[in-house]
């Protein structure tokens, strides 16, 4: 991961709740911090059922990282669940540090990360409604501040205040409803240009994973096993949420058989539903696709969870019942032999030529199985239907008699039915 000197030093702090799968959350959370140019020094947890509803963590924990700040001098403390506004309060005032959840976490690197004008607005989104809440905390401490300071001043300040917090959340309103209008027009375009391709009737295969798992590197492998055009390949970056627009390609297999790609935003636990909700359109890939493609990282210890993370992720954004094919893709770095395939399922490396190959086998038996073998009579004067099945089919025998040309050729449904009145039949 990101490496650099200048990070800020942080607490991480975690309430163990259940006990189930409380270490990957902290060392995701672990991982997240990093992406942020931040590194923890020193981690607290508790074990406890549910939060302290005024403090998150117990009384004395709260009073242990007091101290752990005042001894360290780290004044930033990272925690691993999302907070209410009033226990970010609580704890920022009685521990005497800044605090930072883990949605606000989260969306400080998307918003780190964002690069195009959508996934900018997206972010921005998200992370407007995550102040609305919160717009009484400042607010009304700045409101304690003016009361604890000053005798019988106390109570026009009072009113000060709350004209103040009334205006920032008609501001913060207006924002919202301008981000919203902008991102619909922005929608509409993509939602043009989707429609475009559900006209072309193309079959869609959409790469969803966890992030960092390998996706936009299987992407680029497959792009350019069947096209040598650079501009077609997409960033690449050992980092959490690298990719966070989404991208689609058309890959034309040399049998003729066409399909379009697309790669999009990654997963990881508990992704903040103002993001969820910010990022629909983008993902809105995904739930369209007639295949998932889900590209796990087979290296990493907690893949298991990763693919847990993924299911309900995709469950939580309304992907159900896509047929889905698992890469357990960086098989490289375990010493493993590979490709391996396992019924739908791959053991691959997207470093490998031979792993791309079997993956575009399986994508291929899976999305084109409804392809025919047919014989078409085309008389002379349609040489067009001729050019189409030339040019888009993969075309087995070509004979000509006194009627027309005679094709034989692998036939989508949609087109064995276009071309219906041409086909001989059997
Ligand atoms: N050794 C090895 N490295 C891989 C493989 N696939 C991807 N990587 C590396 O893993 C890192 C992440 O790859 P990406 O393709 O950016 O991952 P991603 O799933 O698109 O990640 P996000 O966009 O951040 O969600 C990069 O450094 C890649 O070079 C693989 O099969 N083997
Ligand atoms: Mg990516």
């Amino acid at each position: 991961m990101e490496q650099s000197d200048n990070r800020t030093e942080v607490i991480t702090i975690g309430l163990n709740k259940t006990g189930r799968n409380f270490d990957y959350l902290m060392e995701e959370l672990n991982n997240l911090v990093e992406a942020n140019n931040m590194v923890a020094k020193e981690t607290l947890t508790q074990k406890l059922d549910r939060p302290d509803p005024a403090t998150y963590f117990g009384k004395g924990k709260i009073e242990e990282l007091a101290t752990l700040i005042q001894d360290t001098g780290i004044e930033t403390v990272v925690v691993n669940d999302e907070l209410s506004p009033s226990q970010i309060r609580n704890i920022e005032k009685q521990a005497n540090a800044r605090i930072i959840d883990r949605t606000g976490l989260i969306l400080e690197i998307f918003a780190n990360r964002a690069q195009s004008k959508e996934a900018k607005l997206q972010v921005e989104l998200a992370k407007l409604k995550y102040q609305m809440p919160r717009l009484h905390t400042s607010a009304s401490q700045r409101l304690d501040q003016q009361t604890g300071g000053g005798g019988d001043g106390g109570f026009t300040n009072r009113g000060a205040g709350e004209s103040q917090l009334e205006l920032n959340r008609r501001t913060l309103q207006n924002k919202i409803a301008h981000v919203n209008q902008e991102l619909k027009e922005l929608s509409k375009s993509a939602d043009v240009k989707r429609k475009q391709r559900d006209r072309s009737e193309l079959p869609t295969v959409a790469l969803v994973g966890y992030t960092n798992a390998g996706k936009s590197t299987v992407m680029n492998g497959l792009i350019s096993m069947f096209d040598d055009d650079e501009d077609k390949q997409v960033m690449v970056k050992d980092m959490l949420f690298a990719t966070l627009d989404t991208s689609v390609r058309k890959i034309t297999l040399p049998d003729q058989k066409t399909f379009l790609l697309s790669d999009t935003v990654g997963f990881v636990s508990e992704l903040p539903h103002q993001l969820v909700e910010a990022f629909k359109s983008t993902l809105a890939e995904a739930a369209n696709a007639d295949l998932l493609i889900q590209v796990v990282d087979y290296s990493d210890d907690n893949r298991d969870l990763m693919m847990e993370t993924t299911e309900s992720t995709l469950k939580d954004i309304g992907v159900e019942n896509i047929p889905m094919v698992i890469a357990y893709n960086k098989a490289d770095r375990m010493g493993i032999s590979y490709p391996s395939r396992e019924g739908d399922n791959l053991i691959m490396s997207a470093l490998d030529e031979s792993s791309l190959k079997d993956l575009i086998k399986i994508i291929s038996e899976k999305i084109f199985k409804n392809y025919q073998t047919v014989s078409l009579m085309i008389p002379f004067d349609r040489g067009d239907v001729v050019s189409y099945l030339n040019e888009k089919t993969n075309v087995i025998s070509t004979d000509y008699d006194a009627n027309g040309t005679m094709i034989t050729s692998e036939l989508s449904d949609v087109d064995v039915k276009r071309l219906k009145r041409f086909i001989i039949p059997e």
